[in-house]
C-alpha cells in the first residue's frame, strides 16, 4: 500500500507551487489559500487521528455548506476515515436510519440540531458527536485548533473506502453506495483531461456538498488542477452571474441553468470569460440547451453519472480521436462513455441490444463502487454475472456512439436535482389515518424539471384531507421529498394483474404545472 493511493494525497499533490495563492474565495469576503488548506485539514485529520477510531470508521456529516465542511471531508481522507455527507434537509427519521445503518464512530452536526441528531447518534453507540456551524465555529473547529498543523497522510489501497453515499432504494430502505479511494482518483484524474482543465481556470461552486456532483465532480475537479474556486453558500443566479468574468468553469443541476436563464443579467457578454458550462443530474432540456446557446453563445456540455458509479459518460469537450474527432456537444444526449467505461445496453431478457435499440443501461470501470454498505444481496441483485452494474437508467446508443436516456426502469422522480423515491414517500402516506393507499407520480415542472404529485385513496368511510397529507409528511421528511400537490380520489388505474398504472397518472396530471 502507498499513501499515493490516497485520494487527498493525489489532490494535495496538485496543489500550485504557490501557496499562498487563493484556493478558495467565498461569497462573504473570506480568501482561503492553498496553504490554509494544508494546514486546517492537517489539523482535523490529526483530531480524527486521536480518537482512536477503528479501521474503516464511518464520519457521518449533516451540516450547512462551508469551507470547513469541505475541509471536514479532505481531512477524513487524509486519515483515512469513511466520509458520510447527509443532506441538511433530512428530518430526525431520516437520519435515525442512516446513522443506525451506518453506525459512524464520529457524527457531526450543526449547534442548531445538536439537541436531536446526538441523541439519535448516542442511541445508536456513536463515541463523538461535534458540532460544525456554517460561520467557522463550533466544537469541532475548537478540537481542531489544539492540534499541530502538519500531518502524514494515512496509506491507503485504491480498495479502501473513501465514501458511502446513501440512495434511496426503489423498494425498502435507503442503501449505502461504498466509494473506494481508487473509484474517485481514476475518475478525476480521467475527468481533468476529459474536460480540458488548463492552468488558470476558475470554478464557480453553487451546488450543495452532500451528493456526488458539489462534493465530488466540481471539489475533485478543482482541486486536482490546482484551481481556484469561487465559493457559494447557496445558489443565487444573480451572484453566479456577477462572478463569471472571473471565472472559467461552471456546474450546475439543470434548475439552475433555468433558473440563471431567467436572469435578464444573463448576456453573452457576462458569460464571455467562460471556457466550460457543465451540466448533469437530471435531464437537461432541449429547450434549455438551445436558449443557453442563444443567450451566451456558449454550448453547455451535458454528463451522466450516479452516485453509485461517480460520472459514466460526457459529451466531448474538444475532438477527441477515440470518438471518431467528434466534438459535438449534442443537446438531448448525455455524450459517449468515458474513457475506462464499458456501457452496454441490455434487453431485459439479458440480450446485448443493437444500435439505437432501447435498453438497460449497464456499466463496468475502474469508477463503479464496491457495493452496497451491509446489503451483500442487493450488491449481487444489482450486477450482472459478468461484473456490469445494472445502473436503472433506460437508453439507446446511435451510430456514431452518443448515448441518450429515455427513461427509467426504477421508480424514480428527479425533482431539481435531488432524487425522490415514490415507495418511500407512498409508504409514510399509507402509513396516515384513514388512508387505504396512494400513488406518487412524477410529472413536467418548469423550475424543477420534475415534481411529484400524490395520489391518494380513503379507506371507506374515512375522510382525508389532501392539505393535511402535505402537512403531515413535511413534519416527517426533507422537504424537497414533499408532493407540489396531492389529490385524494375514488380509485387508481389498474392493469389487469392489478398494478397501479402509474403512466395513465403522469398522463392525468402532466400539465398541472406547465
Ligand atoms: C428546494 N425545493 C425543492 C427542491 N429544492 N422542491 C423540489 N425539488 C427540489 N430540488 C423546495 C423546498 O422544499 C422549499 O419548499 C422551496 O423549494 C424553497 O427551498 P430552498 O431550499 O430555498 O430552495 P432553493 O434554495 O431554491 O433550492 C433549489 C435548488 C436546490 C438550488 C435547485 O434544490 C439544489 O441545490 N439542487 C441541486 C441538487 C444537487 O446538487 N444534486 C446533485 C445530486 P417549501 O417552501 O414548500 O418548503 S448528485 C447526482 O445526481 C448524480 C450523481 C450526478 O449525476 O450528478
Ligand atoms: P443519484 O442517485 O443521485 O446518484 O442519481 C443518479 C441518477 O440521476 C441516474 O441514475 C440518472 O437517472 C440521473 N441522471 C444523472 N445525470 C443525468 C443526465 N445528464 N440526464 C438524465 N439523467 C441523469
Amino acid at each position: 500500500m502507498t499513501t499515493h493511493q490516497n485520494l487527498f494525497a493525489a489532490l494535495r499533490a496538485q496543489f500550485p507551487a504557490d501557496l499562498d495563492a487563493t484556493a478558495v474565495e467565498t461569497d462573504n469576503g473570506l480568501f482561503y489559500t492553498w496553504r490554509d488548506l494544508d494546514r486546517a485539514t492537517a489539523r482535523m485529520a490529526n483530531l480524527l487521528a486521536s480518537l482512536n477510531l477503528p479501521a474503516g470508521a464511518r464520519v457521518a456529516v449533516q451540516v450547512e455548506k462551508s469551507v470547513e465542511a469541505m475541509v471536514l471531508y479532505l481531512a477524513t481522507l487524509r486519515a483515512g476515515y469513511v466520509f458520510l455527507p447527509l443532506n441538511t434537509a433530512y428530518q430526525s427519521a431520516e437520519i435515525e436510519y442512516f446513522i443506525g445503518n451506518a453506525e459512524p464512530s464520529v457524527v457531526v452536526c450543526s449547534a442548531a440540531n445538536f439537541g436531536w441528531v446526538s441523541k439519535i447518534a448516542f442511541k445508536a453507540g456513536t463515541a463523538h458527536v461535534f458540532t460544525l456551524n456554517d460561520d467557522r465555529t463550533g466544537s469541532l473547529l475548537e478540537r481542531a485548533a489544539h492540534f499541530g498543523d502538519e500531518h502524514e497522510v494515512a496509506a491507503c489501497g485504491a480498495d479502501d473506502l473513501a465514501a458511502i453515499l446513501y440512495t434511496s432504494g426503489t423498494t425498502g430502505r435507503s442503501k449505502g453506495a461504498m466509494l473506494s479511494h481508487g473509484n474517485m482518483l481514476s475518475n478525476a484524474v480521467m475527468l481533468k483531461d476529459y474536460w480540458g482543465w488548463q492552468p488558470g481556470d476558475v470554478l464557480i461552486h453553487a451546488l450543495p456538498i452532500f451528493h456526488v456532483h458539489g462534493l465530488f465532480v466540481a471539489i475533485h475537479g478543482a482541486l486536482i488542477n490546482g484551481s481556484k474556486m469561487i465559493w457559494l453558500s447557496k445558489f443565487d443566479p444573480k451572484l453566479v452571474i456577477r462572478k463569471m468574468p472571473e471565472a472559467t468553469v461552471f456546474m450546475g443541476v439543470p434548475t439552475l441553468y433555468v433558473r440563471l436563464l431567467a436572469d435578464p443579467g444573463l448576456t453573452r457578454e457576462v458569460a464571455s470569460h467562460m471556457r466550460l458550462f457543465i451540466a448533469g443530474s437530471a435531464p437537461l432540456l432541449i429547450e434549455t440547451f438551445k436558449e443557453w446557446q442563444d443567450r451566451t453563445g456558449h454550448t453547455i456540455l451535458e454528463r451522466y453519472g450516479m452516485s453509485e458509479t461517480i460520472m459514466l459518460t460526457s459529451n466531448p469537450y474538444a475532438a477527441d480521436a477515440r470518438h471518431g474527432g467528434q466534438a459535438e456537444r449534442r443537446g438531448g444526449t448525455v455524450g459517449f462513455p468515458l474513457p475506462g467505461v464499458s456501457l452496454r445496453v441490455q434487453s431485459d431478457e439479458g440480450a446485448a441490444l443493437p444500435v439505437g435499440e432501447i435498453g438497460g443501461i449497464q456499466v463496468k470501470g475502474p469508477n463503479v463502487f464496491k457495493g452496497y454498505w451491509r446489503m451483500p444481496e442487493k450488491t449481487a441483485e444489482e450486477f450482472t454475472a459478468d461484473g456490469y452494474f445494472k445502473t436503472g437508467d433506460v437508453g439507446k446508443v446511435d451510430e456514431r456512439g452518443y448515448v441518450t436516456i429515455v427513461g427509467r426502469a426504477k421508480d424514480l422522480i428527479i425533482s431539481g436535482g435531488y432524487n425522490v423515491y415514490p415507495a418511500e414517500i407512498e409508504s409514510y402516506i399509507n402509513d396516515m389515518p384513514g388512508v387505504a393507499e396512494s400513488a406518487l407520480v412524477g410529472v413536467p415542472h418548469p423550475d424543477f424539471g420534475e415534481v411529484g404529485v400524490a395520489v391518494v385513496i380513503a379507506k371507506p368511510g374515512a375522510q382525508v384531507e389532501a392539505a393535511q397529507v402535505i402537512a403531515t409528511l413535511k413534519s416527517q421528511l426533507a422537504n424537497f421529498k414533499i408532493p407540489k400537490q396531492c389529490f385524494v380520489v375514488a380509485e387508481l388505474p389498474r392493469n389487469t394483474m392489478g398494478k397501479v398504472q402509474k403512466n395513465l397518472l403522469r398522463e392525468q396530471y402532466k400539465s398541472l404545472f406547465v
